[in-house]
């Protein structure tokens, strides 16, 4: 009944994260004998397990933007990524519009949909797609997006932007007439804020009259989307940013004005899809985003290896659950943005207490974990093992994601797991 560890030593083996490979080990375990009898013994848990699944059947985020020439959709990108990824003009229009775009930048992926609005041409017909709303409506068609981002620049919040609204109604009414169930949240943002008076002023913007002027902005820009946005049921929200970013011709960035771009990737995730809230975390950075799925990755995995510790499990069958406690470790490296490799996962153990040696493939690893589940018996309790569970994975958390001192999180896990035992 153990799990068959081929397809782990080998992404263990490759330097880059493979979660084909990691989806593999999941399938593997529903299959599995373990598998179909955790399913049974909890049908609740069938739900989370189809959670799970979407997560590691991750894709990248897709995110729309909307905004006239200039007002900084390619800028907002590029501060989520850290990147020169797009190209930024100040000049000459200089995102291609109306396509889907994949833009990826070292680990990071994310795909976009950038519109200008009706503001110009929309007379002008396009010879293949016509209208801009004709031809953003065949981009939606192909992929809906989880997130429009409504960009208005900080000086331009009161011009006539009501033009720009209905715009923006069309592409929703689209979405929705095309996937009546999705959730696409719509978030209004204020950008180019370091414009705003007084400009000698710089991040954080620690200043009376300046934040008295973003918030004039933020505050007019959600008073006219409250006015003008069709679909009252859907919840508003308008962040301010300034996202400019200045790089040398080596690529190296010299002049970094982003603030903000925190709140906004938060307000983002409330409405990530499961399988696009791995990437999205990884692309954002954002610890808070991090913790939110890696804890629910946690959740899961404690759960899974609860119920199965709720039947008496004889040692042999002890691999399993060291196993998933590992997949579990490796998902929490991989939404922190560490690749999976084995090295990471060595050093994670050792901080915590658990040292593995020589182990140079994962099924040694799995071997020598299982040893110390033998200290609780021959079987031992769901509670034990939910619990352990628990441990390790709050403790990949403190680790990857927190950066915690290693003696904090090793003191931590020591005492747990004593009291789990006294249980
Ligand atoms: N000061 C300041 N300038 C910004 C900010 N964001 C963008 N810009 C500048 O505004 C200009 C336009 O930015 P882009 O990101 O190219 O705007 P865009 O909406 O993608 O423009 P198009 O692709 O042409 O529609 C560039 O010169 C940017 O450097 C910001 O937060 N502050
Ligand atoms: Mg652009």
């Amino acid at each position: 009944m153990t799990m068959n560890s081929d397809f782990s030593d080998n992404m263990f083996n490759e330097s880059n994260v493979n979660y084909e490979l990691l989806k593999k080990i999941y399938e593997e375990f529903v299959n599995s004998t373990m598998g179909k009898l955790v399913i049974k013994i909890s049908p609740k848990l069938k739900n989370e397990l189809r959670d799970l699944i979407e997560i590691l059947n991750f894709r990248p985020p897709r995110v729309m933007t909307i905004g006239r020439r200039g007002s900084g959709k390619s800028s907002l990108i590029n501060a989520f990524l850290g990147t020169r990824a797009l190209k930024v003009g100040s000049v000459i229009a200089q995102t291609p519009a109306n396509e889907w775009l994949t833009i990826e930048s070292g680990n990071k992926k994310i795909e976009i949909l950038d519109s200008r609005g009706a503001g110009e041409g929309e007379k002008v017909k396009n010879a293949v797609h016509g209208t801009a709303l004709e031809s953003i409506s065949a981009a939606i068609k192909e992929k809906y997006p989880d997130t429009i981002l409504f960009l208005v620049k900080a000086k331009e919040v009161d011009a006539n932007i009501e033009h720009d609204i209905e715009f923006l109604n069309g592409v929703y009414k689209v979405i929705k007439s095309n996937y009546s169930d999705s959730k696409v949240s719509v978030i209004g943002v204020v950008t180019q804020v370091d414009e705003l008076d007084p400009i000698r002023v710089y991040p954080p913007f620690d200043n009376s009259f300046k934040q008295e002027n973003i918030y004039t902005a933020v505050k007019h820009l959600y008073d006219m989307m409250y006015k003008y946005f069709d679909d009252k049921n859907v919840k508003l929200n308008v962040v301010p940013v300034s996202a400019y970013m200045q790089f040398d011709s080596d690529g190296r960035l010299v002049d970094d004005l982003r603030w903000n771009i925190d709140t906004l990737a938060e307000e983002m995730a409330k409405n990530i899809p499961s399988q696009a809230q791995m990437a999205f975390a990884k692309m954002t950075e954002v610890k808070k985003v991090q913790s939110e799925i890696a804890e629910k990755v946690v959740n899961i995995f404690t759960a899974i290896t609860g119920t199965i510790g709720a039947e008496p499990i004889p040692a042999a069958d002890l691999p399993i659950l060291t196993s998933l406690q590992i997949t579990m470790i490796s998902m929490i490296a991989a939404v922190s943005g560490r690749s999976l490799e084995l090295k990471s996962m060595k050093e994670m153990l050792a901080a915590i207490g658990i040292n593995i040696g020589g182990a140079f493939i994962l099924r040694e690893i799995a071997r020598a974990l299982s040893k110390l589940w033998v200290g609780y018996g021959n079987a031992i309790s769901g509670a034990i093992a939910g619990g352990t569970t628990k441990i390790y994975g709050r403790a990949a958390i403190d680790y990857f994601i927190n950066n915690k001192d290693e003696n904090v999180i090793r003191k931590t896990v020591d005492k747990e797991l004593i009291a789990i035992q006294k249980v």
